[in-house]
């Protein structure tokens, strides 16, 4: 466990190292807006899970700046998400990770373009990586492409965007089946997480196999993370949670919590994340990092 607080302290020093710098006094509020949800804390989860895939792949040293910017990007792209969601318009929070939420400090206007902000800058980046390797490391820049157009179609409409669609949608309509909750879990929650394993994996080097295995080790504690959310939501505190908790049955969510029951969600947290530790064992580079950070999932307290 203090391996990865470790490792994500370590991490944060770098990723706060990507963000943009203030090139005009017109845009500095945006900037500061932007860097003060990037930097008010966050378990960094995906960054780590994505450095953790590219380990079990033995990526190597040489691929190891390409990983960190992706590490960076997919932090950006998530930080975004948070911002947007406590918007008004959508969940309307007060508070994120412990602190005032983006638009409670700066305004409703420089919240959402603090999102746009940190989503353009997140390809921004991508892209400027990709065009630094060039024609220097053909195969390298097939990887980044690769990464950075798997990395749009999660983060976008057949991912997390068509999930959060999809969770509003059903905020004003009873939802019936489980097999809609699926949907906006799959998407809303699982298509970050999956990405980042799956983007390890590639600029790792791994085979086709391997990036259909971490696919599936991406889904399995994508979805154990939802449930354990859900779990959250209704037993943590205030405190531990650094946001209110409650807040799903306040807008009248249906959650895999209600579906199943306690018990039966708190079974299938615990049978995804074995299931995931059975598949990563499986690999043949380094895996205690991943194998760490599914015991850290799996401790996370209701
Ligand atoms: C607005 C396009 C758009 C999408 C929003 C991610 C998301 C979609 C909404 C967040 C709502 C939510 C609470 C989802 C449940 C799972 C989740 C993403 C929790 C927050 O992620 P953590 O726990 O947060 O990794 P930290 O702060 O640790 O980074």
């Amino acid at each position: 466990m203090n391996n990865i607080k470790m490792f994500r302290d370590s991490i944060d020093e770098k990723l706060k190292r990507y963000l943009p710098t203030v090139a005009s006094k017109h845009h500095e509020e945006v900037l500061e807006a932007m860097k003060y949800s990037f930097a008010i804390g966050g378990k960094r989860i995906r960054p780590l899970l994505m450095y953790g895939a590219f380990k079990m792949v033995d990526g190597s040293y040489e691929e190891y700046h390409c990983v960190e910017v992706f590490m960076a990007c997919i932090e950006m792209i998530h930080t975004y998400s948070l911002i947007h969601d406590d918007l008004p318009a959508m969940d309307n929070d007060d508070l994120r990770r412990g602190k005032p939420t983006c638009h409670k400090v700066y305004g409703e206007a420089n919240a959402v373009l603090a999102g746009d902000g940190l989503l353009n800058y997140a390809y921004e980046l991508a892209l400027k990586e990709t065009i630094n390797v060039g024609t220097k490391d053909i195969d390298r820049s097939k990887k980044l492409l690769e990464a950075m157009s798997i990395m749009a179609s999660h983060a976008g409409i057949y991912g997390m965007i068509g999930g959060q669609a999809a969770d509003i949608k059903f905020e004003n309509k009873e939802m019936t089946t489980k097999n809609e909750l699926d949907y906006i879990h799959k998407n809303k929650t699982g298509a970050l997480i999956r990405v980042s394993l799956i983007i390890g994996g590639i600029l790792g080097g791994g085979s086709v196999k391997q990036i259909e295995q971490l696919k599936v080790i991406g889904n399995n504690i994508g979805l154990s993370f939802q449930i354990q959310d859900d779990l959250l939501d209704k037993y943590s505190t205030k405190e531990v949670l650094g946001k209110p908790i409650g807040s799903d049955e306040k807008n009248n969510k249906k959650t895999y919590v209600s579906f199943v029951g306690v018990e039966q969600s708190k079974e299938d947290v615990k049978r995804l994340l074995n299931e995931s530790r059975l598949q990563v064992e499986g690999f043949n580079g380094d895996s205690t990092l991943m194998l760490e950070l599914i015991d850290f999932l799996e401790t996370r307290k209701y």
